[in-house]
């Protein structure tokens, strides 16, 4: 299944919330119309993300929505995700290209026009860029300007979405640049409405970014 549409992509992060609660904002956000969702854990054990991870599958399949684990190759293939995501500490995307196989979705994370290129050339089907604004989700990385995603965008033929601290009300800044769709994380996970704020942002992305 490497047929997929990025306009909306939701990262998970599970910190904070019991496992019911997770799995019900997940599930509102794909009601909400989430079109690819990525499991991301950073703090599980193995047996903790397969588990969580065939749950979220259970759901996302629900939605014919694709599910794509983070970081871990064992984990998408226990599972039998869709694909998945890899940045620039993870496996290299050839290595995970071959483990995942050509009938799997694999994604990397780019900062900088050498690695969009290197990981495109590796097999890469599509691209996150960013941080383009500051973001609480995660520490360790650093901003990508708006020059840098457009340069990327054209430069290899993939889809790219951009990443970071993106809501609602900053989207702006992305009009008129080449990108697939918009990756978010705590804009749905810890919004009041999952739902709504997932049909918010799709809305956006068709009137205002006309992806
Ligand atoms: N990579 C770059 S920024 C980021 C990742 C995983 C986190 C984005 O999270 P948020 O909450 O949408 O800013
Ligand atoms: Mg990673």
């Amino acid at each position: 299944m490497r047929n997929f549409d990025s306009r909306l992509y939701f990262i998970t992060d599970s910190t904070s919330f019991t496992e019911e609660e997770f799995l019900e904002r997940t599930e509102r956000a794909l009601q909400g119309g989430v079109t690819i969702l990525q499991l991301r854990e950073k703090n599980k054990t193995t047996r903790e993300y397969i588990s969580l991870a065939e749950k979220v599958h259970n759901l996302t399949k629900r939605y014919n929505v694709p599910l794509i684990i983070d970081d871990r190759v064992d984990v998408a293939l226990a599972i039998d995700a869709e694909g998945v995501h890899v940045g620039q500490s993870d496996m290299p995307v050839n290595i995970a290209r071959k483990l995942m196989g050509e009938g799997k979705i694999v994604g990397a994370t780019a900062k900088t026009v050498t690695q969009a290129l290197e990981a495109y050339n590796q097999g890469a089907d599509y691209l996150g860029v960013g941080a383009i604004y500051p973001t609480t989700t995660k520490v360790k990385t650093v901003l990508t300007s708006t020059e840098t995603l457009k340069e990327i965008c054209k430069t290899v033929p993939i889809p790219v979405n951009a990443i970071g601290g993106l809501n609602k009300d900053n989207l702006d800044i992305l009009k008129g640049i080449d990108i697939s769709g918009i990756c978010v994380v705590s804009a749905i996970m810890k919004s009041d409405n999952p739902k709504v704020t997932a049909e918010e942002l799709l809305e956006i992305t068709k009137t205002e970014l006309k992806i």
